[in-house]
């Protein structure tokens, strides 16, 4: 944790978030800036007079990529004035998302927040942001896509890539882009607690993804707001930004194919695997009992084995908020296994009747076929983290 009111940092990307905060620091509020010297000043004034008037502990953190304009010396000179200000210049570093990631490194507050440097989001909106921790959310996102929010002057062409940007991250990355309205929001509110500790690596200019995606996100709160028009200045978003938008949506795509969970998750449907026909072999071989009713008993039985393995295991460090909560993700993975277990039940039949292949061998054929399936549509169903 650092207090100084000016940072200089040469090289060396900071991506660690620290899981501690200043006990009298709520809000830490990031504000990238490239060539926002016309701007700055007003909107760092009107922030500091709002949050004060309403008793908001909190500092404001500048990020400037060493701007032409020197935006980071008008703020620097600002710091006398304004005590919660603080300026970090990153000489030979650009991104939006990666300054925000610094920012955030080196802030001493609660909750972290982020908020363009063009006026264009507005400063109010950040007390109801803020109110969305009472209802023990992680994340607070300003939605431009709710009842009650909008951008009224952009050209039909950005209209069209947005769209298309959202679609496509829908499409790819359904878990994490389907979680919020709007998910190209560069204006929201994140519980330090939720991010401490992720290696944060955003390419571009979404950083909400890269929280969405590697936080510990359970509960997220939205709250429409009106794009403004940019004071002054003009945006910094440029075909090249699209591309980086790609390259981070299939990053992120890829990376959990690395992670634990999913590891564990694999290993949860292997197990239960091995039960099943272990079961099945037992009672049906040496109790004698007829096909349908042994693959049905081993069949409920490895659905039991993987709804204790998933929410002992694999989930634990994703739990649920409650009994309720509990009981209803144990029920989708009964629900969800039940409906495939009577699938392979007729599956198994079939295979009888038309093949001349052995019970246990058909048995075998069909379990093996379908786990897969069964697993991720389990997974689907019941740990999506939140439902809006
Ligand atoms: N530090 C930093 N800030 C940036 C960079 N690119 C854009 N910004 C800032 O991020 C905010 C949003 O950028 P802007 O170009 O207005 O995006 P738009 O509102 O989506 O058109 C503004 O405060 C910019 O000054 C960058 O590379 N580095
Ligand atoms: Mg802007």
């Amino acid at each position: 944790m650092s207090t100084e009111s000016f940072i200089c940092l040469d090289g060396g990307q900071v991506n660690q978030i620290a899981s501690d905060h200043h006990p009298e620091v709520t809000l830490s509020l990031v504000i990238p800036t490239f060539n926002e010297a016309e701007n700055i000043p007003t909107l760092i004034r009107r922030l500091n007079h709002l949050l004060d008037e309403n008793h908001i502990s909190h500092e404001l953190i500048v990020v400037d990529d060493d701007s032409p304009d020197k935006t980071w010396e008008i703020a620097r000179e600002m710091t006398e004035e304004i005590s919660s200000l603080r300026v970090i210049r990153r000489v030979g570093e650009s991104g939006l998302a990666t300054a925000v990631v610094c920012g955030w490194a080196h802030a001493n507050g609660k909750f972290l927040g982020v908020i363009d440097g063009d006026g264009q989001h507005p400063p109010e909106l950040l007390l109801d942001l803020l109110s969305k921790f009472d209802e023990e959310v992680e994340v607070a996102v300003a939605s431009r896509h709710l009842p009650g929010g909008g951008v009224p002057n952009w050209s039909s062409m950005r209209r069209l890539l947005s769209k298309g940007a959202q679609a496509l991250g829908l499409l790819l990355l359904p878990g994490t882009v389907g979680r919020v309205t709007d998910p190209m929001s560069g204006y929201f509110i994140v519980d330090r607690k939720a991010i401490a500790g992720c290696d944060l690596q955003p390419v571009g200019y979404k950083i909400l993804l890269e929280v969405l995606a590697r936080g510990k996100i359970n509960k997220v709160a939205e709250s429409p707001y009106y794009f403004q028009l940019r004071e002054s200045g003009s945006s910094k978003v440029r075909a090249i930004h699209y591309l980086h938008y790609l390259r981070h949506l299939l990053r992120l795509r890829v990376d959990p194919l690395r992670s634990q969970a999913l590891v564990r998750y694999f290993g949860v449907s292997l197990i239960a695997l091995v039960i099943d026909a272990v079961f099945f072999f037992w009672i049906f071989e040496g109790v004698g009992w007829n096909l349908t009713r042994s693959a049905l008993l081993s069949g409920e039985v490895g659905i039991i084995f993987t709804i204790l393995l998933l929410d002992l295991w694999t989930f634990a460090g994703r739990p649920a908020r409650n009994f309720t909560d509990r009981f209803r993700r144990l029920l989708g993975v009964q629900i969800a296994l039940g409906i495939l277990l009577v699938g392979r039940l007729i599956l198994i039949n079939a295979l009888i009747t038309w093949t001349t292949l052995e019970a246990f061998t058909v048995f075998l054929i069909v379990l093996i076929g379908t786990s897969p399936t069964g697993h991720l549509l389990g997974s689907r169903l019941t740990w999506r983290p939140t439902r809006r």
